[in-house]
Order: structure tokens, then C-alpha cells, then sequence
């Protein structure tokens, strides 16, 4: 029986491997843009893709996720900020409560609009506990959540946030600074949490470089995520170094 994307990536963890997730936002690449990019991210060594993000104002999500899974063969996992963006063609999504907030739509209002969907479409939920992190601005989740982020300074906050989740029966931990962050994931944060919770440990946000990448994995982040750097001019070549640093990582 083929395995899920949560069992093929816990086995990847496993043997000691990390991984690196590239995202994709739909309002920023034109279908044709999309299955380009898909097959460069996975030439470049990504291990999935991820689609959604806070505010979707294009109309092509649906075609944008069978775009992608017709131009790569590894996962596509939606990464949805809402309960709109779902879609039959992807393998999984991040079934994400964020945590840090005290939002109930975000706890669980969203959830239960989008479950009977999920049902519908086959889609693989990953429950995860999804924490903002403070980054220097307002990002895209704080304002459009109208949650606060964790502070930055003061990990043993994350971590027992993390741990709570864990308890709670959550798969994953996804820390966030926000897309195009300014100041990324403390180091100092993700060790705590690391040391508290057995569980992966996604981080993104703000990671332009693969020093950036290998500073996170050092601290404990089993999955790196990059959306943005795919729109600097040299995107594809930060995606390969950083890509290449994350699957020769060993502990
Ligand atoms: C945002 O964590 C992701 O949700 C990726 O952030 O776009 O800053 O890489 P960047």
C-alpha cells in the first residue's frame, strides 16, 4: 500500500533525514509560471510543495494545484490560510490551528467548515500546530488572524505552546515568522521547543540563505520552508544551495 505524505516524511526523519519544503503562493506565478517553477523546485532537490497563503485573490487555486502535481512528482500540500482553499488535486494539507493566536476561527472554526471538504476530496490531514513568531513587522497571518505573535525573546513561551499541541495529539509544529520576515526564527526558540516536543518541527519564514537554512536545522528544525527568495533574481540558485545544505545535513 503506498504510504502517506505524514508516514513517508516521518520515515525520511527516521533515518536522519531533513527536509525542504518550497512554497508556493497562487497570486504570485501565472499557471505557466507554475509548472515551470514546480519542475525547478524539484530538480532543485525539494522534498514537497506547499500552496496557499493568508489572502488569495486570484481565481485559479484549483488549476494552480493540478498544475503543480502535473509538472512534479513530489507532494503538493496545501498550506491553506483559510477554509476556501482546498482542492482535490493536492496529496495533503497542513491541517494548521494557530496556537499562538486565541482567534477560535483559527482554533477551530475554519476546521470544521473545511472537514466535510476534506472528506469529500480524499485529502490527507496533518494536524499541525501552527505558531506565529514575532518578526520586526506586522505580518500577512498577525493582521489577517487578528492574533498576536509569540515574542521572539522569550522561547519557554513557544515551548510550552509547542508542548500543549503535542499533548493535544497535533503531528507537527510549524514556527512562523511570516512570509518575507525581516528577523526569522530565533535559534534560541526552536532549541526549546526541540527539547520539549518529539515531534517535527517545521520553521520558515525570513530563511534567504543556506546559512539561514543550516542555522535552523542546527537548532532542531527537521523541515525548512522558503516562499519568497523564489522571486529574487537569483532564486533558483538560493533554492539550490539551500536545497543542497538540507539534504546533507546529518545530526
Ligand atoms: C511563509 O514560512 C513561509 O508562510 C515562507 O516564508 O516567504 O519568507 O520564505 P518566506
Amino acid at each position: 500500500m503506498k504510504k502517506s505524505v505524514k508516514e513517508a516524511l516521518q520515515g525520511r526523519l527516521d533515518s536522519g533525514k531533513k527536509c525542504y519544503w518550497v512554497l508556493l503562493d497562487p497570486d504570485d506565478f501565472s499557471l505557466k509560471e507554475a509548472s515551470r517553477v514546480a519542475a525547478e523546485s524539484q530538480a532543485c532537490g525539494a522534498n514537497a510543495l506547499l500552496v496557499g497563503g493568508s489572502l488569495i485573490y486570484s481565481n485559479h487555486f484549483d488549476q494552480f494545484v493540478l498544475t503543480l502535481k502535473e509538472n512534479a512528482s513530489i507532494p503538493v500540500i496545501l498550506f491553506p490560510g483559510d477554509a476556501t482553499q482546498l482542492s482535490r488535486h493536492a496529496d495533503a494539507l497542513l491541517y494548521l490551528s494557530l496556537v499562538s493566536g486565541r482567534n477560535p476561527a483559527n482554533l477551530i472554526g475554519e476546521h470544521v467548515k473545511a472537514a466535510p471538504v476534506i472528506k469529500d476530496f480524499g485529502l490527507e490531514p496533518i494536524s499541525t500546530a501552527y505558531m506565529l513568531v514575532e518578526s520586526g513587522t506586522v505580518s500577512s497571518v498577525e493582521f489577517m488572524s487578528n492574533t498576536r505573535p509569540l515574542p521572539r525573546n522569550k522561547p519557554e513561551i513557544a515551548a510550552a505552546h509547542a508542548l500543549a499541541a503535542q499533548y493535544m495529539g497535533m503531528s507537527m509544529v510549524y514556527l512562523e515568522a511570516g512570509s518575507g520576515a525581516l528577523k526569522s526564527v530565533p535559534p534560541e526558540m526552536i532549541k526549546m521547543v526541540r527539547a520539549f516536543v518529539d515531534i517535527p518541527i517545521i520553521v520558515g519564514g525570513g530563511i534567504c540563505s543556506s546559512a539561514d537554512a543550516v542555522e535552523k536545522l542546527n537548532a532542531g528544525a527537521d523541515i525548512i520552508v522558503t516562499g519568497n527568495i523564489l522571486r529574487k533574481e537569483n532564486g533558483l540558485e538560493l533554492m539550490k544551495e539551500i536545497a543542497a545544505v538540507v539534504q546533507q545535513f546529518t545530526n
